[in-house]
């Protein structure tokens, strides 16, 4: 499936955040979306570019928004079991970094989809765009995970892959002023007497590309704050979960288990549309460490 004009919708919003008045963008437009963020208007301008620019593709039947309630099924579409899929997303991640000038991006998921079942049946190409000092985009391509930059003719120019293979900073990545359980207390004082570094920009797209790049380890835990953990499953979980197994690591749930076994017919409605879920995303090294942590741990207290 060519998604080339999703990645354009992705330069026209770049365009937006870069050169549109500040006011402008940033404005509040009094009104709440179903995670109770605030939606200001460069989120609305944001969805509405990448809703049309996949309106047209016969097979995406609908889609997924962070700032739509629920499922939204585009008309006239020939719906059938085969060749059915919908794009989820996060037209602007982090947006609460807009107004500080730090760097928020588009996360996205394509999902082969069962229109009768209302489930997912697989993950098909997930990445994301981040609006930094460059226009990158990221995403998967079968085994591999592509790193692009938005060049000075506006084409996105392919720089390399992202693989963990070579990654070897040790970042750990937390907003450390949640209140956490004693466990993932223990395990961040680990990282840090282990010396990780800790590095936290505050959107999910600008710390784990970080992660990507550098190697380390991302956890949006659960917390005192937020009980059922904070990320969305379907349009900021699942899709770096992908980006993170292509590249070599894996999502994993509260449990240390792995995220995208859940995927699979995993059935949408209403009420987990917006889902939010606690996740921790690394490489498979880093995984390894923190089994073998949780081992030794177990071995203290038993
Ligand atoms: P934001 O609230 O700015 O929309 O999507 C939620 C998210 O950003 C993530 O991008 C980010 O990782 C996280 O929330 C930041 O949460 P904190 O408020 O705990 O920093």
């Amino acid at each position: 499936m060519y998604l080339d004009n999703l990645y354009d919708s992705f330069k026209k919003i770049s365009e937006v955040v870069r050169h549109d008045s500040l006011k402008y963008i940033n404005a509040n437009i009094n009104k709440i979306n179903k995670s109770n963020d605030s939606v200001n208007r460069i989120d609305m301008i944001a969805h509405n570019y990448i809703v049309d620019s996949i309106r047209d593709l016969d097979n995406i039947i609908g889609y997924i928004s962070e700032e739509s309630d629920d499922i939204i099924y585009f008309e006239n579409k020939n719906i059938n079991n085969i060749n059915s899929y919908i794009l989820a997303f996060d037209p602007i991640d982090g947006s609460k970094n807009l107004l500080s000038n730090i760097t928020v991006g588009t996360i996205y998921c394509l999902y082969k989809f069962n229109p009768n079942t209302k489930s997912i049946e697989n993950i098909i190409e997930s990445g994301y765009c981040l609006y930094g000092p460059r226009t990158i985009l990221v995403k998967t391509n079968n085994d591999t995970v592509e790193h692009l930059s938005l060049n000075e003719k506006y084409i996105f120019n392919k720089d390399c892959n992202l693989s963990f293979e070579n990654n070897t900073e040790k970042i750990y990545c937390v907003n450390e002023s949640n209140k956490f359980s004693n466990e993932l207390n223990d395990l961040i004082t680990f990282y840090k007497t282990n010396n990780y570094n800790q590095r936290w920009v505050g959107s999910m797209v600008s710390d784990c590309h970080q992660i990507l790049c550098k190697g380390g380890i991302f956890m949006y835990p659960n917390s005192e704050k937020y009980p059922k953990g904070k990320l969305r499953l379907l349009y900021e979980v699942f899709p770096f979960s992908y980006i993170f197994k292509v590249a070599g690591g894996i999502g994993i749930d509260n449990n240390y288990n792995n995220i995208l076994e859940s995927h699979i017919n995993f059935k949408i409605n209403s009420n987990n549309v917006h889902k939010q879920v606690p996740i921790i995303l690394c490489s498979n090294k880093e995984y390894h460490n923190l089994l073998n942590y949780f081992d030794i741990r177990e071995n203290i207290f038993c």
